[in-house]
């Protein structure tokens, strides 16, 4: 094969559903479509069903698999842990495979509490590892591109951010009590499965987070015990019933240390909106917009445009001047969901070979993970709280 004199950083992923799926394809195509230093060989992966982690690494083209995750770090021909298990096994892999020399990729969010991500931090530095954390829609060409046009001056000084991430597959009252659901293995609900992504985004294009005050609501208490695949279809399961005790919604205002105000809404309760991540930023000299469903166009309005011309336009981000998008297709020739890991994939062996920790690394995990535990103070004790507190 064509990369057999470049060095091959060896993945060891644990877990193989829907991030499974995400990365493993990642990893796969990084050589086909980029020219990295280095490349990701599917090494080994890690399941306890022994059945299932076995189609799973045939089916993704790994070479092997072990039924136990602290076998895949003892092994010596693994580099990278690559961690897409629920929440609440973040923590104990991630410094686990750190104390073990290995560098660490980890889904979000991070940890299942702000302790645990700092502890993560602490490991992985003291460990001298590169990581990253999976916060891959900052990687759609589209959102790149407006970070430059931030950074560049383009809108000017920020004013707003209003985001939102609005699903309903689990609006049913028999969609079962699957794990995202209990908070002692996911954290929070909507908090940390979806505002996780939007608080990103606000970060990567706006600044550090200042104050929030939150709401959040749970609108179905008790569900049927049971499963769901990987197109998040429930299947429930007869007879037992069990507590929700996470949120359904959670929204909450902030201000940033630049000044500009956010709006945010992190919902599984929002009928008709499947992945309705989107975001409206408006500065004094322009504003722009995006949406995850139309991924791959950003809207932009300009005030220095002439009078009677003036508009949102909207430019697809698939032209070689917008971030990653020259490594794939002619100008016009679209890419997908499954390219935002891709590239943030490509950004973990740019680090590997250079020695340094991408951005959205741990540190970015526990700044997250202060605002996710800032709206839960604010929830509890019905009040501003301030980020401040938690440094
Ligand atoms: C389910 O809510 C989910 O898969 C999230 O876990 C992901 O983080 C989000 O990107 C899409 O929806």
């Amino acid at each position: 094969m064509m990369m057999i004199n470049k060095k091959q950083v060896r993945i060891g992923m644990v877990g193989y559903k829907f991030m499974g799926k995400a990365h493993s394809h990642a990893f796969r195509d990084i050589p086909f479509f980029f020219d990295t230093e280095v490349v990701p060989v599917l090494k080994a992966i890690a399941g306890r069903d022994e059945q299932g982690v076995r189609q799973a690494a045939e089916k993704m083209g790994w070479d092997s698999y072990e039924t136990d995750w602290r076998r895949l770090i003892e092994r010596n021909d693994i580099d990278v842990i690559d961690i897409v298990t629920p929440n609440n096994t973040h923590a104990e892999i991630a410094i686990a495979a750190a104390k073990a020399g290995k560098h660490v990729i980890c889904e979000k969010p991070l940890a299942l509490t702000l302790e645990e991500s700092v502890q993560m931090l602490e490991e992985v530095k003291k460990a001298g590892v590169v990581h990253m954390v999976c916060h891959n829609y900052r990687f759609a060409p589209a959102v790149q591109f407006a970070k430059k046009l931030i950074d560049q001056g383009r809108l000017g000084r920020i004013f707003h951010i209003r985001a939102t991430f609005l699903q309903d597959w689990l609006m049913s009252p028999e969609f079962p009590l699957i794990w995202r659901l209990r908070k002692e293995v996911s954290g929070s609900g909507t908090l940390g499965d979806l505002g996780a992504h939007i608080i990103d985004l606000a970060r990567f294009l706006v600044g550090e987070f200042d104050e929030v005050v939150g709401m959040m609501e749970t609108f179905v208490k008790k569900r049927p015990l049971g499963e769901m695949d990987m197109n998040l279809k429930g299947r429930a399961e007869s007879g037992k019933w069990g507590e929700v005790n996470v949120d359904d919604a959670s929204v909450f205002m902030a201000r940033f240390e630049n000044g500009a105000l956010g709006v945010f809404e992190a919902t599984r309760f929002s009928r008709g909106n499947r992945a309705g991540n989107r975001f409206e930023i408006n500065g004094e000299k322009g504003s722009i917009r995006w949406d995850m469903e139309n991924m791959n166009n950003l809207q932009v309005y300009l005030e220095e445009d002439e009078p009677g011309l003036q508009g949102f336009r909207t430019i697809n981000c698939t032209e070689v001047e917008h971030p990653f998008a020259g490594a794939y297709w002619p100008a016009g020739h679209i890419i997908g969901y499954e390219h935002t890991f891709i590239n943030l994939l490509v950004e973990m062996m740019n680090g590997i070979s250079r020695g340094f920790s991408p951005s959205p690394n741990f540190e970015d995990g526990v700044r997250n993970q202060m605002v996710l535990e800032a709206v839960e103070q604010s929830v509890r004790t019905g009040k501003w709280v301030k980020l401040s507190e938690y440094v």
